[in-house]
């Protein structure tokens, strides 16, 4: 018997999912999950995100990740019955663009930690900076504009890192922090991602960035996926010497430290390099070949499609990030997901089967009312100030604003990742909200496309222990193809296949339009919308 095992370390959650690889038995035997805010209170986050005054910054302690890798492995090793000695190597995923910074201390820490004390005791002097910057932060526009301006604008940043430069990635943040904080700066001796810091925890040394989770930075080149140097120095001083090795996602960067083997019983398994949280799905949801995308409906929404070859966003809201397979993986962000839903059926008073069921008992198009659901800044499109708008929306009508944060969210996905190019007729769907047919039911009529539901909900997490089952043939010289790699475990689930209906299809043909309208007006650069709602609502006027 085989075992692997995928962490995730998501923004609100923390998720472990352990496979079994026996010949042609191939199953996911446990899979746990806690989320940050209820299981270590101590930390006072919400949804993850420490309290803020300024809608635009959002940070996370990242203690908090350490104490809860350790409260997972200590589960993992204690609780879940498997057979730890079975255990052959772990990956992670986590949440991207974060940046933890460390000071020269942290090397020789990493290097001692001691199994009869607890982490988060022995690493409490490491930390150059107390808090990480994560995605959901805003707050770097000046940064971004000072650095698209020295690498030649934003087309020429985009080609060299795969991105124009986003508030959120890592250079922007690290540049911020450096203006700032000049001494804090100065004790920073390397900055990792989320996901590199927590691999450097398991393997008890400063571990590499991935290629994958590298590209969220607007600092990799991503052609010759090395760091581009006049980026570094664009983005702050002294900057090459601070940061990991990049290295291919299926690197193995050691074995786990004798903390973990010497305080909960590991066997000294590989530890493989950690990725990004989207890189890792896409290996999760089985998108290894072109022609299928995938859609993530986690705390962010996601949609990805695999690529041989880059492509790059003309409009400049996409990004071309690594993939775990060495090729490329296309992306759009919004950041008003799961976060805006729950907020909407907060409002509302409903829970998710009221939720559910407002949408089955509402039309389709909704009447052509609209509602950008820009509760935070908004990533996709770009919305640095935040505020929702209602066009031909009763704000206290629940059922129909329930319908149109989701109606605008399919849509916003739709136009925004058309420059991607593919020709979609299937969607994989994951992440917490994919569990909800109805939504589901949604995303198949805008996108004309029949959904799928996965096994593994936590697409990110199996994917991460997919990628440690193929990184651990792959270091003893046997390379599996990624479909195999996948097979049985990243398939669409039997029976969850959701159907577009073909009356709603031609109502969001037209809606797009509408929506499309709506988001141009609000971000000040086209005219009132309301004539094209009547027109709507006078074409597709209720019996
Ligand atoms: P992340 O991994 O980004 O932290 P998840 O993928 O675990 O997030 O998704 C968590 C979200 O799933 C919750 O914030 C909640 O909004 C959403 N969720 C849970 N159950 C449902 C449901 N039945 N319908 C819609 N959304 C749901
Ligand atoms: C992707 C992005 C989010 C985070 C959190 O660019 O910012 O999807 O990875 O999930």
């Amino acid at each position: 018997m085989t075992i692997y095992l995928g962490l995730d370390s998501s923004t609100q959650s923390l998720t472990a999912v352990a496979i079994e690889v026996n010949g042609t038995r191939r199953q996911v035997i446990f899979q746990h999950s806690f989320a940050f805010d209820a299981e270590l209170p101590q930390y006072g986050t919400r949804s993850g995100v420490l309290p803020r005054s300024d809608r635009r910054v959002a940070t996370a302690p990242p203690r908090m990740w350490a104490e809860a890798l350790d409260r997972m492995m200590r589960i993992v090793a204690r609780e879940s019955g498997l057979p730890l000695g079975s255990l052959r190597a772990i990956a992670g995923s986590a949440q991207q663009h974060g940046s933890v910074y460390l000071t020269a201390g942290a090397q020789a820490a990493l290097a001692a930690l001691d199994p009869a004390y607890p982490l988060v005791g022995q690493i409490a002097g490491i930390f150059a900076r107390d808090d990480a910057p994560i995605w959901m932060d805003a707050s770097t526009t000046a940064q971004c504009e000072a650095i698209t301006l020295a690498l030649g604008g934003p087309e020429a940043l985009a080609r060299l890192t795969g991105s124009r430069a986003f508030e959120r990635f890592t250079g922007p943040q690290i540049r911020k922090f450096a203006e700032r904080d000049p001494a804090g700066y100065a004790r920073t001796d390397r900055i990792h991602l989320v996901s590199s810091f927590l691999a450097s925890l398991l393997a008890g040394r400063h571990a590499p960035i991935d290629h994958g989770d590298g590209a969220g930075m607007n600092l990799m080149d991503l052609a010759g996926r090395r760091w581009a140097a006049a980026a570094l120095h664009a983005t702050a001083p002294d900057l090459e010497r601070r940061l990991p090795a990049l290295a291919p996602s299926e690197t193995v960067v050691g074995t786990l430290a004798p903390y973990w083997t010497g305080r909960y019983g590991f066997p000294p398994a590989k530890v493989v390099a950690w990725s990004g949280d989207n890189p890792s799905s896409l290996i999760g949801t089985g998108i290894v070949r072109e022609g299928r995308i995938a859609v993530s409906l986690g705390t962010s929404d996601t949609l990805f499609a695999f690529r041989r070859e880059p492509r790059f966003d003309p409009s400049g809201t996409g990004h071309v990030f690594g993939a775990p397979t060495g090729d490329y993986l296309t992306l759009i962000c919004c950041q008003n997901g799961s976060l805006a839903r729950d907020r909407v059926r907060r409002e509302h008073g409903l829970d998710w089967e009221g939720f559910s069921n407002a949408l089955r008992h509402t039309p389709a198009g909704n009447g052509g009312a609209i509602l950008l659901p820009w509760f935070e800044p908004e990533i996709t499109p770009r919305v640095p100030v935040p505020g929702a708008h209602r066009y031909g929306l009763d704000p206290t009508n629940g059922p129909a604003n329930v319908r149109a944060v989701v109606e605008a969210q399919m849509l916003a996905l739709a136009l925004h990742s058309h420059w991607m190019g593919v020709r979609v007729d299937a969607i994989h769907a994951t992440g917490g909200a994919a569990r909800n047919r109805e939504i589901l039911q949604v995303m198949a009529d805008v996108f004309a496309a029949d959904v799928y539901q996965l096994d593994v909900a936590n697409s990110a997490c199996l994917g991460a222990a997919l990628r440690a089952y193929h990184a651990d043939l792959a270091s003893d010289g046997r390379r599996l193809p990624w479909d195999e790699v996948v097979a049985g475990f990243a398939e669409p689930a039997a029976g969850t296949r959701v159907r577009p209906v073909p009356d709603h299809v031609a109502r969001y043909v037209d809606l797009r339009m509408v929506y499309a309208a709506c988001e141009t007006h609000a971000l000040g650069r086209g005219g009132d919308p309301l004539p094209l709602i009547a027109g709507f609502r006078q074409r597709f006027a209720a019996p």
